[in-house]
């Protein structure tokens, strides 16, 4: 078996769904989570100054999104053929929209431009983008794309509390239960459930 670590920091993330996407492909690995302290002799040896990374056999994987469809690819989580794939990608692309606009409020330094970010989200953006997200879960049998359990799922489902935090919308699990179900298929699936009673408990 190849010698597989994930860096990344001690919280879910980004990270989450590619140690999901690893226990479900039931690969061992290291699950290496550096402290704040750390990272800055860490940095520079990434490819991109930032984290996660994977390393496979010693060879470096970035951009949480490229490692998951690498992983889910690997697994039997991809698209069955072009057309599903575009739909994979389409849809997580869209649910990354989502989650860079709520770390666009969130890691706002000023107080006030924070407060008229969240406001602006609050009221005119997160209502309709939710809502499509939540439509586009409905339609899919509970799942992000292509009717079934893709890789996007995971990366759903690894981001989804940290997303809750970044909002500020811990009712989340009430207004879109779809949402909480699609967490919830993933984090039941053997191995995926494994991983999680065995893993750091972290709050996002
Ligand atoms: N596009 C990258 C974004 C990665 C990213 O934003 N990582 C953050 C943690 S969530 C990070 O490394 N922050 C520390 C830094 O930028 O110095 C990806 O998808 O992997």
């Amino acid at each position: 078996m190849p010698k597989v670590t994930l860096t990344y920091f001690n919280v879910k993330g980004l990270g989450e769904g590619i140690r999901m996407l690893l226990a479900y492909g039931d690969q061992e690995f290291e699950d290496k989570r550096i402290t704040k302290d750390e990272w800055p002799a860490l940095k520079p040896k990434t490819p991109f100054g930032q984290l996660p990374v994977l390393e496979i056999d010693g060879k470096q994987y970035a951009q949480c999104l490229a490692i998951c469809r690498y992983l889910g690819h690997k697994y039997g989580l991809a698209g069955a053929d072009i057309e599903e794939d575009f739909l994979i990608d389409q849809n997580i692309d869209f649910f990354t929209d989502i989650r860079l606009k709520a770390a666009g409020a969130h890691y706002e330094q000023d107080e006030k431009v924070k407060a008229k970010k969240q406001e602006d989200l609050v009221k005119n953006q997160y209502p309709i983008l939710l809502e499509k997200l939540n439509k586009i879960i409905e339609e899919n049998n509970g799942h992000l794309a292509a009717g079934k359990l893709t890789w996007a799922d995971f990366v759903f489902a690894g981001m989804y509390d940290t997303l809750k935090v970044i909002m500020q919308m811990p009712e989340l699990d009430e207004k879109y239960p779809s949402f909480k179900k699609l967490r919830d298929t993933v984090i039941s699936l053997p191995k995926v459930k494994e991983y999680c009673a065995a893993a750091p408990k972290t709050d996002y």
